[in-house]
């Protein structure tokens, strides 16, 4: 088989390049190792940029997401009983969107479908060959069958367990990492949100999250032990432990009921540069992830394609190297930016195990200068929408 880009990776970053690509007529072939099920099935992120509201718009599906996606405004933050909001539009004029990223990843599995463009799942040891030189090729199996793909160019949209990062040489990558001392165990369950927009809970007994995906679908995380299992948490003790971390206003009106879904992640802060070797390209959670803190992960992975994208599109369309040459340092510096914020802002929220008083004592001047000093809430308010492409 023959394609213009081969793209590794069915996630939301891979189905993204592909559809943004087939608007303007570039071929390329996604190679997803699961089934769409099973990616469908993943609950990851809720909330989205503007940027990729507009990426999404671009690539033809953004219809679902304009008429379900929630508009948000601001968003809470609370320590202990205080609490105060941040005013995304009065200090940037622009809201985020909150929808899941299961429905962006449907939304584009649909368009892909509708388009006719070629999806291989299942795949199996999926190799990339010659990526630094003019003979650049994809060999994987699929049902048992050896398959092989000739391209111009790769890219690696396979996410931080996949195969991509590891075909740049070491001598050539560096990579750089905080691995968080906690993790977050999340639930999904079928009750109204507590509140209209997000809380971000500091407390003594750690840090929670209340979110969401519609108006009978909330989105909890508890920050955990990672030693914790999801088993070892009932319904009922995550409940009662989230209840203990938030203020005691909304706790006493939160809507409990069974959880429909419930898992663990790990926190972690990492980058891989360069992004680029050769005809390569890696993007997304390929190259880096943030600490979902920030809500920047899948938001930094639509950056990426962005950048990617249009380098392929000046490529193609007006034979300049340009935009491609130039996207491993383009989409860096951004990450970085991304990095810094989840990074500053798992800091202000968490409990470590090794804080000592002064360390708790700076969260908390952290936390009461957010909540009196415009500066720093328009700072923040300014990268938690998503810092300019
Ligand atoms: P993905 O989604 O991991 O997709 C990669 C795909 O590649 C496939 N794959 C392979 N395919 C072929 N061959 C191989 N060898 C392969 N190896 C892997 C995988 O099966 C998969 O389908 O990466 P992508 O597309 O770069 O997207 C990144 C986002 O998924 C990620 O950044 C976000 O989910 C992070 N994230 C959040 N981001 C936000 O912007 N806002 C949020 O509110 C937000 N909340 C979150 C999050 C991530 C979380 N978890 C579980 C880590 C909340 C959580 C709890
Ligand atoms: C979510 O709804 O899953 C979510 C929202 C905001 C975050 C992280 C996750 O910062």
């Amino acid at each position: 088989m023959k394609t213009q880009v081969a793209i590794i990776g069915g996630g939301p970053s891979g189905l993204l390049l592909a559809q943004l690509l087939h608007r303007r007529g570039i071929d390329s072939v996604v190679l997803e190792r699961k089934t769409k099920d099973y990616v469908l099935g993943r609950i990851r992120a809720g909330v989205l940029e503007q940027g990729l509201v507009q990426l999404m718009q671009e690539a033809g599906c953004a219809d679902r997401l304009h008429a379900e996606g929630l508009v948000h405004d601001g968003t809470l933050i609370s320590y202990g009983d205080t609490m105060f909001r941040i005013d995304f539009t009065e200090h940037t004029g622009t809201p985020v969107i909150v929808y899941g990223q299961t429905e962006v990843t449907r939304d584009l599995y649909a368009a892909r479908e509708q388009a006719g463009g070629a999806t291989e799942f299942n795949v199996d040891n999926v190799v990339i060959r010659g990526a630094d030189t003019d003979a650049c090729h994809v060999t994987y199996t699929v049902h048992g069958q050896a398959r092989r793909i000739d391209c111009d160019f790769v890219a690696g949209c396979d996410g931080f367990h996949g195969v991509s990062r590891q075909t740049i040489p070491l001598d050539v990558r560096c990579e750089y990492e905080k691995v968080y001392p906690f993790g977050w165990l999340g639930i999904l369950s079928e009750t109204p949100p507590v509140n209209h927009e997000l809380i971000y809970a500091n407390s003594p007994r750690g840090f929670a999250l209340c979110s969401m995906r519609n108006d009978n679908l909330s989105r909890y995380y508890i920050q955990c032990s990672l030693s914790d299992k999801p088993d070892d948490w009932t319904d009922e003790a995550f409940w009662q432990e989230l209840k203990r971390r938030i203020p005691a206003d909304q706790a006493a009106r939160l809507v409990t009921g069974p959880s429909i879904e419930k898992s663990i992640a790990p926190l972690r802060s990492f980058v891989t540069e360069p992004m680029r070797w050769g005809r390569l390209f890696l993007c997304g959670d390929a190259a880096h992830i943030v600490p979902p803190t920030g809500a920047k992960g899948l938001n930094t992975a639509a950056s990426d394609v962005h950048y990617l994208y249009n380098g392929l599109r000046d490529f193609y369309e007006n034979g300049s190297s340009a935009g491609i040459d130039s996207y491993s340092q383009k989409a860096l510096a951004r990450v970085w930016k991304a990095e810094r914020f989840s990074w500053w802002f798992s800091s202000l929220m968490h409990r470590y195990p090794d804080q000592s008083e002064f360390d708790l004592k700076m969260q908390v001047a952290d936390l009461e200068f957010l909540r009196t000093n415009m500066a720093a809430q328009k700072a923040m308010a300014e990268n938690y929408i998503g810092l300019p492409y």
